[in-house]
């Protein structure tokens, strides 16, 4: 027996399920990149505004990439299982808020075609960071990527978010359709104006009076979004499918901690997704910095020291004193030059992570978070550094969490057969591999402009403490760095 819209009510009776009819709901919402974190952060908040009775903000989820997501849930009706875990307890409820779902490269044109359609008031994106195809030191749209220079020829078959939504917004416009407003949910600071900065400059490229009514008509909230979410085993799909008694091609596993907090800046109306527990503010820079500086910069921190002594989860890593004591630094250091929201105790927050983080129920593989490090680190890591630099203030965990990015790029450049997974690898293995000498190797990578900008590289008492930290962790018999390195 499949999951499916006729099956919902053989479920055991405590999988939550949803209670409204789903033949009436009517497409809202069109999300670029139906990913394990959409389907467990906006897909369930939205699940509620739909329970609410409000039925107009169906979501259509479309895979860019590829069309695996579309293959596993259309069989399904679009339903899937959230299987939500802490340490002590755990729910499963089947989500319906997707109503249709297309994906890869066959699909575009419908995808297109539901941009534009007038039922459409907002699409949503989780596309990473290197979704956006920006320098993440410069904030320049990337025009040599072969993807956006394709989208640039070739405007009306667009294959990049970019290409879509200002194609989507060109057929709108004219035929006197009222836009969409684009709401970004990456985890980047500032992630609606940096949706716009690329969509402005791409829409430039093509035709100055768009890009001047785009600038001037359509909307792009920042949002914070977080919820810590792994990306599906097969055995939490035995596992769910176990608990259902029936086969759910691919459910989410993830924890129990939900958060998005959202810039009240919509062209059209909006779900009120309050009834899912979203909180709208005019303060999203300062909780945007707040978790991307305290949650993504730990965690990146713990991947790639996880990665660097042996420990394949989140959890287990922070069982090792050697890291659990490099966050407790790094979060002090992010700390004493943080703006925390109004009303919000920043300590409160850091130690509600470091439960989050132990969560043991929860496989969140390190090589996971480790993946695409150079467009992660500037805003998780670098944001911080450069503010104490200005102060004047040292920052030994945020450099040797620096110098752990680097030994994880070494390392991987030695070992044969791994790949590292970024989409500037070949810049980074060249450098990592340039040399074996810890100076070189140090300087070669702090010399790649797309991540460190110029200033980090020509500071001399930074550079001096990032060679320490990088020789001193290639030192310490709990870390195993590339035996290659000369010491
Ligand atoms: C993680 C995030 O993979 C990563 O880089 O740091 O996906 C993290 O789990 C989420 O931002 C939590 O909200």
């Amino acid at each position: 027996m499949q999951l499916c819209n006729a099956n919902l009510n053989q479920l055991p009776t405590g999988v939550q399920r949803p209670n409204f009819e789903r033949s009436q709901v009517q497409p809202g919402i069109v999300h670029l990149g139906v990913g394990a974190f959409h389907r467990a952060h906006q897909a369930v908040m939205t699940d509620a505004v739909l329970a609410s009775g409000d039925l107009r903000w169906g979501i259509i989820g479309a895979g860019l990439m590829t069309a695996s997501t579309r293959d596993a849930l259309l069989p399904q009706d679009g339903l899937y299982t959230l299987l939500e875990r802490s340490a002590e307890s755990e729910q499963l409820r089947v989500v319906g808020a997707i109503i249709d779902l297309l994906g890869g490269a066959a699909d575009l044109a419908q995808v297109l075609a539901h941009m534009a359609a007038p039922s459409t008031r907002i699409v949503s994106l989780t596309v990473t960071e290197k979704g956006y195809y920006l320098d993440v030191a410069s904030g320049q749209l990337l025009l040599n990527n072969p993807m956006v220079a394709a989208d640039l020829a070739n405007p009306t078959q667009p294959k990049t978010i970019l290409g879509l939504i200002v194609q989507a917004l060109r057929l709108r416009r004219t035929a006197g359709v009222p836009p969409f407003t684009v709401l970004s949910c990456d985890n980047l600071p500032n992630n609606g104006k940096t949706a716009k900065t690329a969509v402005l400059a791409f829409a430039a490229k093509i035709d100055s009076e768009l890009a001047a009514w785009i600038m001037r008509e359509v909307r792009f909230p920042c949002t914070m979004v977080d919820r810590i979410t792994p990306a599906t085993t097969d055995a939490d799909r035995a596992y769910v499918n176990s608990q259902l008694g029936m086969t759910d091609a691919w459910p989410i596993v993830t924890e129990g901690f939900v958060q998005w907090v959202i810039e009240d800046d919509f062209n059209q109306d909006r779900p009120d997704w309050t009834l899912g527990g979203a909180v709208f503010s005019n303060e999203i820079e300062a909780w945007e910095a707040m978790k991307l500086r305290c949650l993504n910069g730990a965690h990146s921190t713990l991947a790639y020291l996880g990665q660097l002594t042996g420990r394949e989860t989140v959890a287990d890593a922070m069982q090792l004193p050697l890291i659990s004591n490099l966050l407790s630094d790094l979060w002090a250091e992010v700390l004493e030059v943080l703006h925390a929201p109004t009303g919000v105790d920043p300590a409160d927050y850091v130690e509600q992570l470091k439960q989050r983080f132990r969560n043991p129920a929860l496989k969140h593989r390190t090589l996971q978070i480790a993946m695409d490090g150079s467009q992660k680190l500037p805003q998780r890591l670098l944001a911080t550094l450069r503010e104490r630099l200005t102060r004047g203030l040292p920052s030994p965990a945020l450099t040797t969490a620096i110098a752990g990015w680097m030994h994880f790029a070494v390392k991987t450049a030695h070992t044969p057969g791994s790949v590292l997974n970024d989409p500037l690898s070949s810049e980074i293995l060249l450098q990592a591999k340039s040399s074996l000498e810890p100076k070189e190797i140090v300087h070669g990578l702090l010399s790649i402009q797309k991540i460190f900008g110029t200033d980090l590289a020509q500071h001399e008492e930074f550079t001096a403490e990032l060679l320490a930290a990088f020789s001193q962790l290639a030192q310490n018999p709990e870390v195993a760095t590339a035996p290659q390195v000369s010491l």
